[in-house]
């Protein structure tokens, strides 16, 4: 079959088998964040028509203003997850605390918790520039039948047994990994189905592409600064070129197709940077590993970043492995 033709649904069948210890419950969590990310595609791209635009009036726990986008995306994927009864629990960059899901027979037997950005990149929405989702999802720690617990929640990265990004971009894609490999899938408006369009996707070696907010040089580390006047050196093959969106999901996704890096560093104002280690870094780190990548907080691997607090922030430095490992280099140095 032509790969352009396999849909995502398909394709989650066809690989379900080779999921170790599958009993299908993976693929139907897959099937229902596929449901949700459609929903939410359907309202950000209704933006500007309907009443979803600017601020909602409220801040999260993170101090940060909540867009109605935001709310709204958090719901959908909320209310799917539970709708479904596929998840014993999960949280959310908008909720709090983390949410424990009783299922009907209230004998709570499913495995898998999920943590979730319902919608990155905020501060594009308003502005017709791309945003995106991002989930990871973990089989719980503690034991079936019984309540979630913040353990469950805390586990390093690399216990992580799926994640992705969707991106409602120029088109709207879902990319995703369960550990063998990277597949995008592009979203069909016209009928509402997934293609599979990018099959086992790779992160070049290395790029030409730097991304990160340069607005916040002064308050950077000596590191950091260094690796960017690097970037910017008249020598071999660069100077690079510097891309930021500011959008994490579409930064990551370009660089991931391009070649590049992405970094979000601590600086003087922001100890560990901005990023969420549990719904942000974590996936993106993984689909970037899986994808011949690399993820650093400058030092350590980020899957091996010991969590303590569901809304932790943490350095981010991710792309192309050669690109990650010079600005380790520069870190080191320092
Ligand atoms: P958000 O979860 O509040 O949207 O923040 C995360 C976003 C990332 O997508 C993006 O890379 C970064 O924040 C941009 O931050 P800044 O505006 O400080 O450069
Ligand atoms: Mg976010």
């Amino acid at each position: 079959m032509d790969k352009k033709n396999k849909t995502l649904g398909e394709f989650i069948i066809e690989n379900q088998s080779s999921f170790q210890y599958s009993t299908g419950e993976l693929s139907k969590l897959i099937h229902a964040i596929r449901l949700a990310a459609k929903v939410v595609n359907h309202e950000v791209n209704k933006a500007g028509l309907i009443d979803v635009l600017g601020a909602a009036g409220d801040t999260n726990i993170q101090g940060e203003d909540q867009q109605k986008l935001d709310v709204l995306a958090n719901e959908k994927f909320i209310q799917t997850l539970r709708n479904r009864e596929i998840v014993c629990g999960i949280a959310s960059e908008e909720e709090d605390d983390f949410i424990s899901i009783n299922s009907n027979d209230n004998k709570q037997r499913n495995k898998y918790i999920v943590l979730i950005d319902p919608l990155d990149g905020s501060s594009n929405i308003d502005v017709n520039v791309s945003v995106g989702t991002i989930f990871s999802i973990y089989r719980r720690v503690t034991p079936v039948g019984t309540p979630v617990t913040l353990e469950d929640f805390l586990q390093p990265g690399k216990n992580q047994v799926a994640a992705g990004y969707i991106i409602y971009g120029t088109s709207t894609m879902l990319v995703y990994t369960t550990g063998d490999g990277v597949n995008g899938f592009t979203l069909n408006p016209a009928i509402g189905t997934f293609y599979l369009s990018h099959p086992g996707m790779i992160f070049p070696d290395s790029g030409k592409i730097y991304s990160v907010n340069e607005g916040n040089y002064s308050h950077f580390p000596q590191g950091v600064k260094d690796y960017i006047k690097y970037c910017q050196k008249e020598e071999e093959d660069r100077p690079y070129t510097s891309r930021y969106i500011g959008s994490l999901v579409s930064d990551f996704h370009r660089n991931m197709i391009k070649g590049g890096i992405y970094m979000y560093p601590k600086s003087s104002v922001a100890s560990n940077g901005k990023l969420r280690l549990l719904y942000e870094c974590n996936p993106m780190a993984f689909i970037a590993e899986q994808a011949g990548g690399k993820a650093s907080d400058g030092y350590t691997r980020i899957l091996e970043v010991e969590a303590t607090e569901l809304h932790q922030r943490v350095p981010f430095f991710c792309g192309s492995k050669k690109m990650v490992e010079k600005a380790e280099e520069f870190m080191a140095k320092n």
